[in-house]
């Protein structure tokens, strides 16, 4: 073969065998697993096939039809049919609504619109991380370090949820916002089970004159499909991440509102939006370079999949998976924050239990069952959380109903009562608790049982016939 060919269109198995046993590895490890975290989903196999198209290639920085490089005409007419798919699949209007979809994920899409919106040190508000809210909403600790630049660039001011219900304390976020006045209040989170009092929010923000600025990462596949409240009706800026409940490849979006503002007392007649040329500026040139082509033509192929029939029957069962482990997991007397679910996750406190978050994950992880530590409420630590976060969008995207559900929350009970035999037998400290991991029976054994229910399902995005690594 000539020189250019053995470089250019050699198989990565012939190029690189080891990063190719170790994307195998990876794809057994996807295939015999139980994948629970919120966050991740299975990508199909049309928008894989897209991302690793030579769309990667091209550089195109600027905006459709006003790029800093020449050969864009595809690149052009992919950007705008991925934009005109975002707005569809959101059934918005291209007059009053506009979206960039150039980030390159969640948290620099956030940090594009308080680039274009705020001044440094201008106040935000957005749900504490021991609550359920993001990294990117402002977060900093208890001792004060700061810990996003979001609270390193702006002074940010955490609203929580009700220590007793696990809601968002509607009340106290209304006094506190009237006092600190935000100029920009955010809403959605990261691991908060219920749906969000967009309304309110919206009041909130008026009374204080802030804008309101929604990030959907979480849910968008459950607002694509109206399987959750509307953010769009009220939010002035709608962020999100298109790699979790929305089934996408992982990038991010930006929809901001254009057009005339609705009448209001105090503002200018013929007011009008100007959030469109401030947020592509700060996608770029303030913040990132080439929009990631493969990326954005794969978000194209995501959102044609998430306009179908078959997504609104998949985003209604992502739910009810959800409700059916919450369930199961009360009928066993654990305490699930908040009592249950209305979205796609089940939030556990384990404290009651004396267990923490990080020993569950870890004796989970040597089972094949993937889930994360997360913070509940009034822990002290964020190193040393008290629950874990259970997701249903990348299991239920394999094909499982409630009854496969309510089994994997059987199999979460059979994990955690070996936990705690554990730390019964060993102790608490870590270093003791991990001998009590070696050569256990139970953990062999709910690994096998995993991995032979896992196993027994369909997996999209890659052919399980061509695995080189099946049992
Ligand atoms: N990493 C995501 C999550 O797990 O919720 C948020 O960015």
């Amino acid at each position: 073969m000539d020189p250019v060919n053995a470089w250019g269109n050699t198989p990565l198995i012939t190029i690189d065998p080891e990063l190719h046993d170790l994307v195998e590895k990876e794809k057994r490890r996807q295939f015999r697993g139980i994948e629970l975290i919120a966050s991740e989903n299975f990508t199909s196999f049309a928008v894989i096939e897209a991302l690793g198209s030579p769309l990667t290639n091209k550089y195109s920085e600027g905006m459709p039809g006003n790029r800093y490089y020449g050969g864009n005409e595809f690149i052009d007419q992919i950007e705008n049919l991925c934009r005109s798919r975002a707005l569809q699949a959101y059934r918005l209007d291209s007059s009053n609504w506009g979206v960039n979809v150039q980030p390159y994920s969640g948290s620099p899409a956030n940090f594009a619109v308080y680039t274009a919106l705020l001044n440094p040190h201008d106040r935000i508000m957005g749900l504490d991380l021991p609550s359920g809210g993001h990294l990117t909403h402002g977060y900093y600790t208890a001792n004060g370090k700061k810990i996003s630049a979001t609270s390193i660039y702006f002074e940010s001011l955490p609203y929580k949820v009700d220590p007793k219900t696990g809601y968002i304390d509607y009340d106290k976020l209304e006094e506190k916002a009237l006092d600190f006045r935000p100029k920009m209040l955010i809403c959605g989170g990261s691991s908060y089970p219920r749906d969000w009092d967009y309304k309110r929010f919206r009041e909130v923000a008026d009374k204080c004159g802030a804008l309101l600025l929604c990030d959907m990462a979480h849910i968008s596949g459950l607002v694509a499909a109206q399987e959750a409240a509307d953010p769009f009706e009220y939010c002035d800026i709608v962020t999100t991440t298109t790699h979790k409940s929305l089934r996408g490849p992982r990038s991010g979006m930006i929809f901001y509102r254009k057009g005339p503002k609705p009448a209001k007392k105090g503002q200018p007649e013929g007011a009008v939006y100007d959030f469109e040329d401030r947020i592509s500026f700060a996608v770029f040139p303030a913040l990132q370079g080439g929009p990631h082509n493969h990326q954005i033509g794969a978000l194209a192929v995501g959102l044609k999949q998430a306009a179908s029939p078959a997504f609104k029957a998949y985003a209604k069962q992502v739910r009810a998976n959800a409700v059916a482990v919450g369930n199961y997991l009360m009928s066993k007397d654990y305490t699930i924050v908040t009592g249950g679910t209305e979205n796609h996750l089940v939030l556990w406190d384990l404290r009651p239990l004396g267990l923490t978050g990080n020993k569950v994950e870890k004796l989970c992880d040597l089972c094949s069952i993937t889930l994360n530590k997360n913070a509940v409420f009034g822990d002290s630590s964020a190193l040393s959380p008290g629950g874990v976060r259970v997701g249903t969008p990348a299991m239920t995207s394999r094909g499982l109903l409630e009854k496969d559900f309510e089994q994997i929350a059987e199999f979460l009970h059979r994990a955690v009562t070996i936990t705690l035999n554990i730390q019964k037998e060993h102790g608490k400290l870590l270093k003791d608790f991990n001998k009590g991991l070696e050569n256990n029976k139970e953990i062999e054994q709910l690994k096998t049982d995993v991995e032979k229910f896992a196993s027994s399902f369909d997996m999209p995005g890659f052919s399980v016939a061509d695995m080189k690594y099946k049992d």
